[in-house]
């Protein structure tokens, strides 16, 4: 640990599951109940708009009936208390990291909390709903979508992260099944940097050989006693 000095942190939907959150992937998650092609991709939405808008505003509302957990909060921890470089890069589009307290985030799929014009390209918080296809609060067009990267679209600040897996000594990925590119990929591109690798997840990981170091549990269990350990170390 003593030379461990830049952090990049990966989070997906198991780090939100104990908050009540469904994942995508697990028994009963959202890709059970919803075809992915369905709702959440490009094609989906010039298909049938009010599928895709329904779905989206039935998350965007569940989101904000739910609390951050331990796990979210040991990581805003780790955020105000370390003292080197720190990146949490989320696929998650919940905003329990910045509710916890984290300010060092990342969303490279997008946010619920954001509506996105596509008229003047603009992105504007919102808690609502879109489906009675409320007017752009900056053009007036009646063009939003949520701010979210369906499949088949560029991740948003790719440049940045790859930047940040550049320096990283440390990449640590927790609550993800490593399904999804380009975030499964980084794994591998940290360690080619010469980062060490852990991962903390309920259970091993599609890309867990990929990581020297894994541990499995709960996250509120296993993340809180993770950053205890840096912390100390570091101390
Ligand atoms: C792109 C936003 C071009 C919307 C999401 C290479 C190979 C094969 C395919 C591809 C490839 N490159 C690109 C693709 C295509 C595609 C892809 O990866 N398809 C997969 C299905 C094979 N990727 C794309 O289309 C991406 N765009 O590639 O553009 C490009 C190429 C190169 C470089 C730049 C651009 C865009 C993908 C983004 C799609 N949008 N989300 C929304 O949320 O609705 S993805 C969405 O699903 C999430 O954001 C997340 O990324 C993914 C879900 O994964 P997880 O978060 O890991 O959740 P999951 O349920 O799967 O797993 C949960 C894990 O937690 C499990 O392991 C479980 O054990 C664990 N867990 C559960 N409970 C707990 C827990 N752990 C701890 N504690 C607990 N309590």
């Amino acid at each position: 640990m003593k030379d461990i000095r830049n952090i990049v942190i990966l989070s997906g939907a198991g780090i939100s599951a104990e908050s009540g959150i469904d994942t995508f992937r697990s028994e009963g998650g959202l890709w059970e109940r919803h075809r992915v092609e369905d709702v959440a991709t490009p094609e989906a939405f010039a298909r049938d708009p009010d599928l895709v808008l329904r779905f989206y505003d039935m998350r965007r509302a569940a989101i904000q009936t739910k609390e951050p957990n331990a796990a979210h909060l040991a990581l805003a921890r780790l955020d105000a208390e370390w003292p080197g470089e720190l990146l949490i890069v989320t696929q998650n589009v919940d905003n329990l990291h910045e509710r916890a307290g984290a300010e060092r985030v990342l969303h490279m799929h997008g946010e619920h909390l954001l509506a996105w014009c596509t008229a003047c390209d603009t992105r504007s918080p919102w808690t609502g709903t879109l489906i009675e296809r409320p007017p752009c609060p900056v053009c007036g067009e009646r063009a939003l979508r949520p701010d979210v990267v369906w499949f088949g679209e560029m991740p948003y600040r790719m440049d940045e992260i790859y930047a940040a897996l550049r320096e990283a000594d440390l990449f640590v990925s927790i609550g993800t099944s490593g399904a999804v590119y380009p975030a499964a990929g980084f794994v591998r591109n940290a360690r080619e940097m010469g980062a060490h690798t852990l991962e903390l997840n309920l259970e091993p990981s599609k890309g867990t050989r990929w990581f020297e170091e894994a541990r499995h549990g709960p996250a509120t269990q296993i993340v809180p006693a993770w950053v205890d350990e840096v912390l100390s170390a570091a101390s």
